[in-house]
């Protein structure tokens, strides 16, 4: 069973690995806003207080980062990708969403995978709130992409017809980034 859950060219290791391309500015919960933008028929910008307020999920998924590793059955706690897409309605002919980090980091995904059931902004790891070289204070979690997507320190999802890449998709990783395809570079 062991080998069906580890996509191809992965190997599994115990803990995260962490991967920041910038340090960290200071941020606090007072100031957070989360934007959600793009083509939206509702724009908004969400307090902390706000975002709290939004169902909640939890998942039980495997961790897969593009150099190799994996870490299986990580716990994460947070507002599902369904709540989001509720609220702000993406038009119609939305195929990409560019989520924005605080320190600068960006990465495109499709339309399709951040609006699977398993995909949720995390403020929660393992029963613990989200620690802060995990992502403090919220982070996407999308299992079913490389943990490129997994935008750390996350503060705004744009929402695009047309693809427009992030920090690693400019630098020659793949646009999809599906692990089950092995779609490291394109
Ligand atoms: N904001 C931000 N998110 C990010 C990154 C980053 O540099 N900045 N690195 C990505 C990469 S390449 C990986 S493998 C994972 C690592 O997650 P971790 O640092 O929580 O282990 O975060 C992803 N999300
Ligand atoms: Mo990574």
């Amino acid at each position: 069973m062991e080998e069906k859950r580890l996509p191809p060219g992965q190997k599994w290791v115990e803990d995260l690995i962490v991967y920041d391309i910038a340090p960290l500015p200071p941020l606090d919960l007072q100031n957070f806003r989360l934007r959600i933008f793009g083509e939206v028929r509702n724009p908004c910008e969400l307090s902390w207080e706000e975002l709290l307020r939004l169902p909640r999920q939890r998942i039980r998924a495997d961790f897969h980062c593009v150099e190799g590793w994996s870490v299986p059955d990580l716990l994460w706690e947070g507002v599902p990708a369904s709540a989001i897409l509720h609220l702000a309605q993406p038009k119609p002919g939305v195929s990409w969403v560019l989520a924005h980090s605080h320190e600068g980091y960006s990465t495109n995904l499709p339309f399709s995978y951040f609006s699977r059931p398993d995909t949720i902004l995390a403020f929660s790891l393992n029963g613990k709130p989200l620690p802060q070289e995990h992502g403090w204070p919220l982070r996407l979690v999308v299992p079913s992409l490389y943990a490129y997507k997994s935008a750390k320190y996350l503060v705004a999802l744009e929402f695009l017809t047309e693809l427009r890449r992030g920090y690693w998709e400019e630098r020659g990783y793949h646009d999809v980034g599906d692990p089950w395809r092995e779609e490291r570079r394109r």
